[in-house]
């Protein structure tokens, strides 16, 4: 069997497994969201990126279907703390191809009411991909932000958005791809880019979440810039299993 027919497979069975990634303040490491993410085990426990296989979900037109898992799951495993008032917010990752779909939009909505969920609890992550129709990126993050999400440039910098679309697509937030995280502290040409991109956040009025932060240098680094950050990576958690990230929630309150 394929790589291809055995995440089908999967999707049917219900069977791929959503994570957490805990999304904190970079002041003070309070937990202010998560970020849902599909590990897929493939057979013998093998772990199989999502680089690798959202790809090929894109192509065969599965993606809605993982999405709506993902949606689904974040649902059923945070509902609860969703639907009651407060400020946790959990992101997902959704294709371009996904802001095309109305069967998407359709689904979407209906998971979410039928939850109690309100639209501002849930973020939505959008990669900069060189092969998403400008017009469809334009009119359907406008479409989700009318809508009361959060809206997030996913992976930014490694992209092809120019400015000028940056400015039209008007999203809440960017993601700093970990790529330039990791040169932070470090002598590469790349470390002079977070300042960058942090100031060019400032100037658009959008929030700013690192990615990959790994060690304590890193942290401090980004806790002497003068613009309110958060940041996700292993310093502050991996990936983790539902019930885990609750126990982190309780711990907080
Ligand atoms: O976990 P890993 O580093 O392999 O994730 C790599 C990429 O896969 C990330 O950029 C992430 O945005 C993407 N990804 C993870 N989960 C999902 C998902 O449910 N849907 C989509 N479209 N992309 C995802
Ligand atoms: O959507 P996105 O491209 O951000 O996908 C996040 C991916 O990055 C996940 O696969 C996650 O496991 C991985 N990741 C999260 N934090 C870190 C980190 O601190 N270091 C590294 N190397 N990878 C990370
Ligand atoms: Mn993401
Ligand atoms: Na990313």
């Amino acid at each position: 069997h394929s790589v291809e027919g055995r995440l089908l497979r999967a999707i049917d069975q219900d069977a791929l497994d959503v994570e957490y990634q805990p999304v904190v303040r970079i002041t003070d490491g309070a937990l202010v969201g998560a970020e849902a993410l599909v590990p897929w085990r493939d057979r013998d426990g093998r772990m199989v990126s999502p680089v690798r296989f959202i790809p090929i979900a894109e192509e065969n037109g599965s993606i809605g279907r993982i999405t709506q898992l993902v949606l689904r799951r974040v649902a059923a495993d945070f509902g609860d703390v969703l639907a009651a008032p407060g400020e946790f917010r959990i992101n997902v990752n959704i294709s371009a191809a996904d802001l095309d779909n109305s069967r998407f939009h359709a689904s979407m909505a209906q998971t979410l009411d039928a939850a109690g969920i309100a639209r501002e609890r849930i973020g939505i992550e959008l990669t900069e991909h060189s092969t998403t129709a400008r017009d469809i990126a334009v009119s359907g993050t406008k479409r989700l932000r009318e809508l009361g999400h959060h809206v997030y440039i996913d992976d930014f910098g490694t992209g092809y958005s120019s400015l000028a679309y940056l400015a039209e697509l008007d999203v809440h937030a960017l993601k700093i791809d970990r790529s330039f995280t990791r040169t932070i502290g470090t002598d590469a040409v790349k470390v002079s880019l977070v300042p960058q991109i942090i100031d060019l956040a400032r100037t658009l009025g959008l929030q700013v979440v690192i990615e990959g932060v790994e060690t304590e240098a890193q942290r401090d680094w980004l806790r002497a810039v003068d613009y309110p950050l958060y940041a996700q990576g292993w310093l502050f958690g991996r990936p983790m299993p539902a019930a885990e990230l609750r126990a982190l929630l309780n711990a907080q309150r």
